[in-house]
């Protein structure tokens, strides 16, 4: 840093009582060839931290704590609540018989199941039993609450926008006068009515959200191991699907993109990178991801981030499924989300 000139500094410390300040002093800070990504490549072994997760269970019940979750914080944004610039993550545990209370926010939220059977979460007026794999959704402002009649704990992984809604400042939030919501709809109702590729006639679509709130493993993966057959392998991705809003055709959600991806056969994926920075949970399989230099090796149940426009590879040691989340859609509908493939 050069010494601001004396005249230059005199008049900055002049204008600063009007709330003026230079642009041209800051300037290459703001307007950068290049994004300048703070957060870095992290993974969590869930090995590692099974245990600290299951002993939160024995420090505060689900519903004194409301939602009872361990965040995964990104090293280089610690005390943020962040595992990339614009997303949040956790890891949220109920144990059998416990209920997290009804609530609604503006935030929106996705849980992919790690571990347990058998849980529910219900959305508005709908309940959805929960089984590992699955993807569930929590559109804005929807009325949620999750409990556990199973025998056996179950984890998930939270996706939230909560940065995006911040920068935003519009976070509004409520609770229900009772723990559980009243159901309008039998359990499955969702799923039938919009993901059997069918849509009742005459249904209009009101909001941005897919009608679709769980989006179940099993379906998912059966789809990926009948395409494998074609031996169709992106050299990014393997093969690499998006989950949909049957509506629409857009994402499940508007501020979240959601994907789950099958890597063959001990697939090593080419150099890739794009400016929405993803969160991976691993399905099935092990192997390593090479992101910014660093290696991250990974298994059934661990999470990893890859920051925005860091250059990453994938390695499988076998077959390998991968479910991830990023902010792309947001990117996309501003026209800025780019990708670099190198030369595939
Ligand atoms: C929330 O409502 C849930 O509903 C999970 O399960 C995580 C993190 C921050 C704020 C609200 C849930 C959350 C959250």
């Amino acid at each position: 840093m050069t010494q601001t000139d004396p005249s230059r500094q005199e008049y900055y410390d002049r204008i600063a009582p009007s709330n003026l300040t230079p642009l041209w002093e800051v300037m290459s800070g703001l307007v950068t060839p290049e994004p300048r990504v703070q957060a870095k490549a992290a993974v969590w072994h869930y090995d590692d931290i099974r245990d600290f997760v299951m002993e939160s269970g024995g420090l505060i019940t689900a519903k004194e704590a409301v939602r009872r979750v361990l965040i995964l914080e990104n090293p280089n944004l610690q005390g943020q609540s962040k595992i990339t610039n614009t997303l949040y993550a956790g890891l949220q545990l109920i144990l059998p018989g416990e209920v997290a209370p009804a609530h609604r926010h503006t935030q929106t939220a996705l849980r992919f199941i790690v571990e347990g059977h058998g849980a529910y979460t219900a959305v508005e007026g709908e309940k959805t039993i929960m089984q590992p794999g699955d993807f569930v959704t929590t559109p804005s402002w929807a009325w949620h609450d999750h409990g556990n009649e199973s025998d056996e704990p179950m984890v998930w992984l939270d996706g939230l926008d909560i940065p995006i809604i911040s920068f935003f400042d519009a976070g509004f939030a409520e609770d229900l006068d009772e723990d559980s919501q009243e159901l309008s709809r039998p359990t499955g109702d969702s799923l039938a009515r919009f993901g059997a590729g069918l849509l009742p006639v005459g249904y209009e679509n009101t909001t941005p959200a897919s009608p679709v709130f769980n989006y179940p493993y099993e379906r998912t993966r059966e789809a990926l191991e009948q395409m494998r057959q074609a031996r169709e392998w992106d050299p990014c991705h393997g093969l690499k699907m998006r989950y949909v809003n049957p509506v629409t055709g857009d994402y499940a959600m508007p501020t979240m993109a959601t994907f789950m991806q099958l890597l063959p056969d001990g697939m090593h994926t080419a150099p890739y990178r794009s400016t929405d920075g993803m969160v991976y949970s691993v399905v099935e399989g092990t192997g390593r991801t090479v992101a910014g230099g660093q290696e991250m090796t990974w298994g059934p149940r661990d999470t990893f981030v890859i920051p925005s426009w860091c250059q990453h590879h994938h390695e499988a040691d076998g077959d390998a499924v991968l479910f991830s989340f990023s902010d792309r859609p947001i990117q996309e509908k501003v026209g800025i989300w780019r990708q670099d493939r190198g030369n595939h």
